[in-house]
C-alpha cells in the first residue's frame, strides 16, 4: 500500500525556527564508506551537503535556492548544487553522483511526488540521510527519508478558498491556474481550495489548467480562459504569485482590470505578488515560506548526528491582502 507523506503520523509544526520533534527515531546513519568530508583528511569535519533542486521556475524557487546556498555558506558546509532544470530525471542523476561523491546528507526538492524509491534506497544503503525541503514524495516506507520542511498546501488551498468566499460573498464563476501536474503543492492546492469552497454552492471552478507555475504559461492559459468565458469570469486561483501575474498582464490585455472586474487570489507571497497587491491588481495571496536554509540545515546536522528528526516539519503559513500590503511591504524578505 502506498502510504504517502501525507499520512506520515508524527508532524510537528515550526513556529520561527524551532524544532518541536515528536517523531521516531531514527537509526544513526551508518557511513559503509568514509564520507566526502572524512576524505578531506583527518580533523577536517567540514560536512559536504548535495543539493537538487528543481530549477528556477519562480521567483519562489529562486527565494529557496538564495536561503539554502546561503545558510550552507554561513555555515562552512560545502554545498554541492545541482539545478535539474525542471526535469525528475536530472534529479535522479544528481542523487546518484551525491552517493558517488560520498556526501555526508542530500537535501532534495522532489519535482513530482513520485518515481524516488530507487534513488532513496540507494542512498540509505550508501548510509546517507535525505533531507526533503519544500515538497513531498509517495513512498510505501517513509523512513527512506529523515524528515520533510514543507508547507501544508492543503491548509494554504483552504485558506486561499475562505479568503475568496468571503470577497465573492458565496457565489461567481472561478478559474484556476495549477501548478506542476503531480507535484504535492499541485495536489494539495487544488484538494484543499475544493475542500474550502465545497461549503458555498454558489462557487463554481469553471476552468482548471495547469500553468506550470511559470509566469508566461499563466498568462497564456489566462487568455484561453477569458477567450473561451468572456465576461463570465469572477475570480481567478493561481497554485503560484508568478502564474497570478501572468494573469494579470492577460486581464489587462483583455482591457479588464485585474482586483475589481476579476479578483485575483494566489498563494506563495514574493515581493512581486505585494507590490501588486498595493496597486490592486492582486487581491490575496497565502504566504509559503522559501526561506527554508536554516531549517534545511538544523535537520542535517541532526540527520548526520542520527539525532531524532520528525517526518513531517511544517512551516507556518500566513494570508496577506490588500488591506495589510502597503504596511508589511518593506519587512518582507523575498
Ligand atoms: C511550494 C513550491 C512551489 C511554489 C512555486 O513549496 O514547491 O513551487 O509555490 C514553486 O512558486 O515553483
Amino acid at each position: 500500500m502506498m502510504r504517502s507523506f501525507r499520512q506520515s503520523r508524527a508532524r510537528s509544526f515550526v513556529l520561527g525556527v524551532t524544532f518541536a520533534v515528536c517523531a521516531i527515531a531514527l537509526p544513526a546513519c551508518k557511513k559503509s564508506t568514509q564520507s566526502a568530508a572524512d576524505q578531506n583528511g583527518p580533523g577536517k569535519s567540514r560536512l559536504v551537503v548535495g543539493f537538487s533542486q528543481i530549477g528556477a521556475e519562480s521567483s519562489w524557487r529562486t527565494a529557496e535556492t538564495n536561503s539554502i546556498r546561503s545558510e550552507a555558506d554561513s555555515r562552512g558546509i560545502e554545498l554541492k548544487f545541482s539545478d535539474a532544470q525542471g526535469k525528475q530525471e536530472n534529479q535522479v542523476k544528481a542523487i546518484t553522483a551525491f552517493i558517488a561523491q560520498k556526501v555526508d546528507a542530500i537535501i532534495l526538492a522532489p519535482k513530482v511526488e513520485t518515481g524516488w524509491e530507487p534513488s532513496l534506497k540507494a542512498a540509505r544503503a550508501a548510509g546517507i540521510p535525505v533531507i526533503l525541503v519544500d515538497r513531498g514524495v509517495q513512498v510505501a516506507d517513509d523512513t527512506l527519508y529523515a524528515t520533510l520542511i514543507a508547507s501544508d498546501f492543503v491548509a494554504e488551498g483552504r485558506m486561499a478558498a475562505e479568503w475568496l468566499a468571503k470577497k465573492l460573498e458565496g457565489k461567481g464563476n472561478i478559474v484556476e491556474l495549477q501548478g506542476t501536474p503531480g507535484s504535492a503543492p499541485a495536489i494539495d492546492r487544488k484538494k484543499g481550495f475544493e475542500q474550502g469552497i465545497a461549503a458555498y454552492e454558489g462557487l463554481k471552478i469553471t476552468r482548471s489548467q495547469t500553468g506550470e507555475f511559470a509566469r508566461q504559461t499563466g498568462k497564456e492559459v489566462m487568455e484561453a480562459f477569458l477567450k473561451s468565458a468572456p465576461g463570465e469570469i469572477d475570480a481567478v486561483y493561481a497554485h503560484n504569485d508568478d502564474m497570478a501575474l501572468g494573469a494579470i498582464q492577460a486581464i489587462e490585455e483583455a482591457g479588464l482590470r485585474p482586483g475589481t472586474d476579476i479578483i485575483v487570489v494566489s498563494i506563495d507571497g514574493v515581493r512581486d505578488a505585494f507590490d501588486a497587491m498595493v496597486a490592486g491588481k492582486l487581491n490575496c495571496t497565502v504566504e509559503c515560506n522559501p526561506l527554508l536554509g536554516p531549517l534545511a540545515f538544523d535537520a542535517v546536522e541532526k540527520a548526520v548526528a542520527g539525532e531524532t528528526l520528525p517526518k513531517w516539519t511544517v512551516v507556518e503559513d500566513r494570508v496577506y491582502d490588500q488591506s495589510v500590503a502597503a504596511e508589511v511591504i518593506d519587512s518582507r524578505k523575498y
